[in-house]
């Protein structure tokens, strides 16, 4: 069993017609323990969404056959989709991309050693016609965890509400922000 540490969470993520099960179903690899600050977040958001997942470091080029070993055995795991993170020349999100047929989704992370996270996006984003990675924003770890669980909503109608009832929350926090400007004194045209 590849990952040092897991977490799982009970409720939903898992198809409609399947028991629940604890298996993860999401796996969050980052290159270095540096990293946890900013991959935390996918943690997080995975957890509100009640998304079982296992977390642990994984790096291309200080543990390769480690790599190797977490992609290729990734999907007969029960893992249905991957979140790689990393600074600097981040080969990660690409490289298990070689490796497994998951969908893998790339944070670029700006790291300390990182030309402000420009050469980790820039790592991760122009990938080969035929192997993508889905790379999201620099230290965007929350919204990779948020596109995981849209495709774990393609076949889960109780997820796919979650995230109706999560948009709708995001919706009503601008609608008071709007609110609480008008009462400042803020005059808007709409
Ligand atoms: P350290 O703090 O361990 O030196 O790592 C990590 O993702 C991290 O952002 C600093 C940064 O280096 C990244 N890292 C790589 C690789 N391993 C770690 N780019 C690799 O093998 O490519």
């Amino acid at each position: 069993m590849i990952p040092d540490a897991s977490a799982t969470a009970p409720t939903t993520g898992h198809d409609d017609d399947r028991p629940i099960t604890e298996t993860p179903l999401v796996g969050i690899i980052m290159g270095s323990k540096s990293d946890l600050k900013i991959m935390s977040a996918a943690a997080d958001a995975l957890r509100q969404f009640g998304i079982p997942y296992e977390i642990t470091l994984v790096s291309p080029h200080r543990t390769p056959h480690r790599m190797v070993e977490y992609s290729e055995s990734a999907r007969k795991r029960g893992l249905r989709v991957l979140i790689a993170g990393g600074g600097g020349a981040a080969h990660l999100p690409g490289m298990v991309a070689a490796f497994t047929t998951l969908p893998v989704i790339g944070v670029p992370i700006n790291s300390t050693l990182s030309i402000q996270g420009l050469d980790s996006i820039l790592s991760m984003i122009q990938m080969p016609n035929g192997v993508p990675v889905a790379t999201v924003g620099i230290d965007s770890a929350a919204n990779a965890a948020i596109l995981a669980v849209q495709m774990l909503a393609l076949n889960n109608a109780r997820l796919a509400d979650a995230l109706e009832k999560y948009r709708n929350t995001l919706k009503d926090r601008v609608m008071r922000t709007i609110e609480e400007l008008r009462k400042g004194g803020f005059q808007d045209d709409v």
